[in-house]
């Protein structure tokens, strides 16, 4: 079973392609609701540049119902199996122990767990059996209630909380058996959080990062940009129309030196990631200009 440093890389941070084989999500709803679909959805990321492939049955939208566990596995599990088949690395986006396990046999290396293990009290025991990487999102509860719960009123507001919630995950998962070096944390960007927490977030990363654990992100698409990106009338940027200003996130992230982004649209990320490397490769001149 693979481990997150077999898959760091020293130009860029490592590009988790989203496929949502969901008829509701709130980025791509129902654009690769069949497993043909999501499996030739899958295949482009993977050309485009992606390192993990991300396959998620159950929307998280606000607001979102959950589907049944059978109704999930049914739309995961073959995605799975073909992608894992050509060799992709794959991860599963699941709050439930069931669906993990069966993703795991279908070839899944990677449990993306956006409650960090709170969903389900089964998820971590399966993962630490199984072997598997596991991320885990800062997470207070489910989508229809998430948002009551963005309070952070305690000392160091949204950064302390988030970084000490995610410390008492990670006690959680050691306890349960997982290895230390299977771990990433994400701080779930728009998981019980207003945009103002998200921004906060985003510029305080540094005390999450020194948890000591590779740090994911998934600011792609996020309705924070949405309300950013918003017209002279108010009304907020659509989902598909957000991809430069999840671009430019992603260069900044880059250079706050996260392990990992999960993005959308791969080829946009990648595009970007490529033009920063190269920046980077090139020393500034420090000679006078005549
Ligand atoms: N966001 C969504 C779903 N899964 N997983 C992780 N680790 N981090 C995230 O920020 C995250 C996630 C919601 O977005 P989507 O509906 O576009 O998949």
């Amino acid at each position: 079973m693979i481990r997150p440093a077999d898959l760091t890389r020293t130009d860029r941070p490592v590009l988790m392609g989203v496929v949502n084989v969901t008829p509701d999500s709130f980025s791509d709803g129902g654009r690769w609701a069949t497993p043909d679909a999501a499996i030739s959805h899958g295949r482009e990321l993977l050309v485009a540049g992606a390192d993990i492939l991300d396959v998620g049955g159950e929307s998280t939208r606000p607001g979102a119902t959950r589907p049944l566990v059978e109704e999930e596995l049914a739309r995961v599990v073959p995605v799975i199996m073909a992608l894992a088949a050509d060799g992709a690395t794959v991860s599963v986006d699941t709050m439930r122990s069931e669906v993990a396990r069966a993703a795991i046999e279908a070839g899944a290396a990677i449990v993306n767990d956006v409650s960090g293990g709170l969903a389900d009290a089964d998820m971590l025991p399966v993962v630490a059996a199984t072997g598997a990487a596991y991320v885990a999102m800062h997470w207070r509860a489910h989508s229809d209630t998430m948002q009551q719960h963005a309070t952070y009123d305690g000392p160091g507001g949204v950064v302390a909380a988030v970084r000490d919630e995610l410390a008492e995950r990670v006690d959680a998962m050691l306890a349960a058996g997982i290895e230390r070096d299977r771990i990433v944390l994400d701080p779930g960007l728009g998981f019980a959080k207003t945009a103002e927490h998200n921004w906060t977030l985003l510029r305080g990363l540094e005390p999450i990062a020194r948890l000591g654990y590779p740090v994911l992100v998934g600011a792609s698409r996020k309705s924070f940009l949405g309300s950013l990106l918003a017209g002279p009338d108010g009304v907020a940027r659509g989902v598909e129309d957000r991809e430069h200003a999840s671009s430019a996130l992603h260069v900044l992230l880059a250079q706050q030196g996260v392990w990992g982004l999960r993005t959308h649209d791969v080829r946009a990320a990648h595009d970007a990631l490529r033009a920063l490397a190269r920046w980077n490769r090139t020393q500034p001149t420090t000679e006078p200009t005549p």
